[in-house]
């Protein structure tokens, strides 16, 4: 079975589809766009890859998926990272939606503006957006180390796709200038995370 991985490397949407790939042990070919230079909106992208002009796409036997919790469930089906109970499972959900509206557009965006794009060339509307940016990045990690305190992973004691979700994002935190340190069950969690067995880095 061939899967290919439409991705631009440093992205933590794209990590998290590798990071999963390894877990399961699928392997994954890899097909590179720099965002920065509007390579995924090419009229061949567009109509070829992703109408929504956006990696990661897993290319899977069955047809293009985009979106990237969206492929982490599908590589991730049948192993231990999803569990099969119900309430388990939909928790599990609970913390994929999450990540896509609370923290990934928070912290996530703090990293690609101030790493990446650089806060001199944010436009006016961004630059408005980032105090609100800052304080809704601070609170999701609030939130997580506040769920942490008390956890070994997002679903208690069991290592799944949530851990993965939310790992990727947050390890690169401060890039976007949050401050790790002051989320100290966050950082215990990032190192249990790290140290499961298949982990791979972001640049590897
Ligand atoms: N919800 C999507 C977000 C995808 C996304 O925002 N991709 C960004 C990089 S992380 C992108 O392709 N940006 C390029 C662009 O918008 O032109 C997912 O989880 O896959």
């Amino acid at each position: 079975m061939n899967y290919v991985l439409h991705e631009y490397a440093p992205s933590g949407n794209c990590y998290k589809i590798r990071l999963t790939a390894a877990h399961v042990g699928v392997p994954l070919e890899r097909r590179e766009y720099d965002i920065m230079k509007g390579e995924t909106r090419t009229p061949e992208f567009l109509s070829n890859v992703n109408d929504n002009g956006r990696i990661p796409v897993l290319a899977t036997p069955e047809g293009l998926l985009p979106e990237s919790n969206a492929a982490i469930w599908y590589l991730a089906q049948g192993s231990d990272l999803i569990p099969t109970e119900p309430f388990a499972q939909a928790q599990l959900l609970r913390w994929l939606f999450w990540e896509q509206y609370n923290h990934e557009p928070n912290v996530a965006t703090m990293r690609f503006w101030r790493a990446f794009v650089g806060e001199d060339n944010l436009t006016e509307l961004q630059r408005a957006n980032l105090p609100a940016k800052v304080a809704a990045g601070e609170a999701a990690l609030k939130l997580m180390d506040d769920h942490l305190a008390a956890r070994r992973f997002m679903l208690d004691d069991r290592f799944s796709l949530a851990d993965i979700a939310l790992y990727t994002y947050t390890h690169t935190a401060e890039e976007g200038g949050f401050r790790l340190a002051d989320y100290p069950a966050v950082s215990a969690w990032l190192a249990r995370v790290a140290a499961e067995p298949k982990h791979i880095t972001l640049d590897a």
